[in-house]
């Protein structure tokens, strides 16, 4: 009874991280997707977004500490540079298939690992 009941209170702890690893809304569509992003450090959360050829985006990144940024360079993409604890919604059109990187752009940012994959299924 003990093991089971810390299983579960591991379970707890961890399964909501690891479901903001990935998020894959291309299984259906395509249509308007609400996306959000935050940061833990220089970690995006979530790392790899997976949407549908032909979605419209509209993605929310809330600053979760310093200050960053959310680029998108293929789509045109691209928050204001914010304080932690803003937000800001964007607007754009997945229309084209592939794997795309998406990055802080400030200042040494990127380089320390600050970006992700956003992936456009066909
Ligand atoms: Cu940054």
């Amino acid at each position: 009874m003990k093991k089971i009941l810390f299983i579960a209170l591991l379970s707890a702890a961890f399964l909501p991280l690891a479901a903001q690893e990935v998020v894959d809304l291309s299984g259906q569509g395509p249509g308007v997707k609400e996306i959000s992003v935050t940061n833990e450090g220089f970690d995006y959360m979530p790392k790899e977004i997976r949407v549908k050829k032909g979605d419209t985006i509209r993605l929310t990144y809330t600053n979760g500490g310093g200050f960053h940024d959310w680029v998108l360079d293929e789509f045109d993409a691209a928050t204001k540079q914010i304080p932690g604890g803003r937000s800001e919604t964007i607007e754009f059109v997945a229309d084209r298939s592939g794997e795309f990187e998406f990055y802080c752009s400030v200042g040494n940012h990127r380089a320390r690992g600050m970006w992700g994959k956003f992936i456009v299924v066909e």
